[in-house]
Parts: C-alpha cells; sequence; structure tokens
C-alpha cells in the first residue's frame, strides 16, 4: 500500500523509486565498527548518512545535474561478522564481487575503514588497472595493532598488498616506523596547504591511472567542520577544498568504487552527517554527471 504524502524512503537519497536493473551505483551499507580502537560508533555511520541524505536538494548547483538520474540503488545493510574482522573483510569482499559481476559501481558506507579491505580483495579480483585515492588523516599503515591484522589502524597496510597503485592524501598522523619509510605514495596535509588544491588535482591526475577508486576516511576532514569521527586529528581538509579537487579531478578519471568510512554520528549533532552525505552527493555530481559550470 502507498501512503499519501510519505516521507522520503529510508535509502541513500531517499529515492522514491530504486530500480537494481537499471542502477549504475549499487550502495552497500555496512554498520561495522568491530575492529576501532579510539572511539567506536561508525556502525552508526551508515544509517546517519542515509537519514541525512533523505533531505538533501537532489539538484546540484556546480553541475547543473541530478546524479541520481544515473540510478542509485541502496541494498540492505550487510550484517557485522563479530567472530573476526578477518571474516568480516571476506564477507564484504563477496558482497562486491557481486556488484561487479553486476556492472555497477560499488559505493559503501561504513562502518570503519576496514570495510575498505574487502572492497579492495573484490577489485583486485578484477585484473583491472586502478589507481586508489586514499582520504584520510592518518596512514593507517601499521603491519598490525594490539595482535591484529585487520584493524582499521591497518586498513591502508592490507590494501597495498592487495593493490600497491595508491596515494594517501591528507596524512597528519603516521607511525615512525611508517614515515621512516618515506613513501612517494604519501602526500602530507602540510604539503597539500602549500601547493594548494589545483596543484594537487594536476598532481593527482598525473600520476593516477585513469580508473579510480576512493577510499575516504572522513577524519580527512577538519574536526571543526567534521568532528564526527572517532580519531579526529586537527588541520584536515575543507569541505570546499574536497569539492574543488574532485571537481577538478573526477571529469577527467573513471569512478570504479568508492567507500565512505569513520562516521561515527554524535547524537543531537546532524551537521556532520548532512555534510557527510553533501559530499557523497557531490562526488557522484563531478565523477558521473559532468563539468562544474564556471561560477
Ligand atoms: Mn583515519
Amino acid at each position: 500500500m502507498h501512503v499519501l504524502n510519505s516521507l522520503p524512503p529510508h535509502n541513500l537519497f531517499g529515492i522514491e523509486e530504486q530500480d537494481y536493473k537499471t542502477a549504475r551505483i549499487a550502495v552497500l551499507p555496512i554498520p561495522y565498527d568491530s575492529a576501532s580502537t579510539y572511539g567506536p560508533g561508525s556502525r552508526f555511520g551508515p544509517d546517519a548518512i542515509i537519514e541525512a541524505s533523505r533531505y538533501l536538494e537532489l539538484y546540484d548547483i556546480d553541475t547543473r545535474s541530478d546524479p541520481t538520474k544515473l540510478g542509485v540503488f541502496t541494498l540492505e545493510q550487510l550484517a557485522p561478522d563479530f567472530a573476526s574482522p578477518e571474516r568480516m573483510v571476506r564477507r564484504i569482499s563477496k558482497e562486491v564481487s557481486i556488484i561487479l559481476q553486476d556492472r555497477k559501481v560499488p559505493l559503501l558506507l561504513g562502518g570503519e575503514h576496514t570495510v575498505a579491505v574487502g572492497a579492495m580483495d573484490a577489485l583486485s579480483n578484477t585484473r583491472k588497472e586502478f589507481t586508489v585515492l586514499h582520504f584520510d588523516a592518518h596512514s593507517d599503515s601499521r603491519d598490525e595493532l594490539y595482535g591484529s591484522k585487520y584493524c582499521h589502524a591497518c586498513a591502508m597496510a592490507r590494501i597495498a598488498e592487495l593493490h600497491n597503485d595508491y596515494y594517501s592524501i591528507g596524512i597528519r598522523s603516521i607511525d615512525k616506523d611508517s614515515a621512516m619509510r618515506k613513501s612517494n605514495r604519501i602526500i602530507y596535509m602540510k604539503a597539500i596547504h602549500s601547493m594548494g588544491i589545483k596543484a594537487l588535482a594536476g598532481l593527482l591526475a598525473m600520476k593516477s591511472a585513469k580508473n579510480v577508486y576512493i577510499t575516504f576516511d572522513f577524519d580527512a576532514l577538519d574536526p571543526s567542520e567534521m568532528p564526527s569521527t572517532g580519531t579526529p586529528e586537527p588541520d584536515g581538509f575543507r569541505f570546499s577544498e574536497v569539492m574543488e579537487l574532485f571537481s577538478l579531478l573526477l571529469p577527467k578519471k573513471n569512478l570504479i568504487g568508492m567507500d565512505f568510512t569513520e562516521l561515527a554520528p554524535m547524537p543531537g549533532m546532524r551537521a556532520p552527517d548532512f555534510l557527510a552525505a553533501k559530499l557523497i552527493y557531490g562526488t557522484l555530481a563531478y565523477a558521473f554527471a559532468g563539468k562544474p559550470t564556471k561560477a
């Protein structure tokens, strides 16, 4: 039965009629945060993003488009596996493989950053050439933490084992061993401040493959705009800087998948949840709807 005057349905962007068959983007909500160390709560992230996204204006001013017209289908939430993070990663990999076989672009809503490892496992099986663009305050490059190789602080170490074409962008917290390795795959926030967003876009456009995968930890953003993360770190990206970067970079690239992780919503605080939803919307607009219009 259809309720007259109902609120938007509870899916990403509150889309009235979802159709998996024709959808280009498949959204997989993963309420999983079992391996967090400092502040848990990112298991509530997918719900908070979806809730906020229902109230988003779907017309994007900058690209003069409505990216939901691509077809965005929100799948059921993936049940967490509490037995082991390794099994959870395998479960995610299986789901993402199905999405890829169905020729859709996976969009994962975390949950903690570990969920990205599952996506990477599935993508590396496709043998496609692609570059991972990793946005984060933390390098997440520890081999293990507290005896676990599958924790959120080890996500990039695992991803790098599966796929070594990646850039970690916006880093401002790193363990000594990882820093000493002096990887040219790490782009520190300090360097970004001095080169500026346009130069960063140029650098990434040049250095990355045509296909890109975005793994976006919300703590890449400055805590003043994005306080709702388990491990906030000062001096991050502004929302507008990320959008500018994506507007310059993504129209030149082919976005093959993405995950947005580590939003740990704070009760009563709606702005960060809304920002997260809008950032995802903007990513789709620039990646799929085309070039921004001149200001
Ligand atoms: Mn992080």
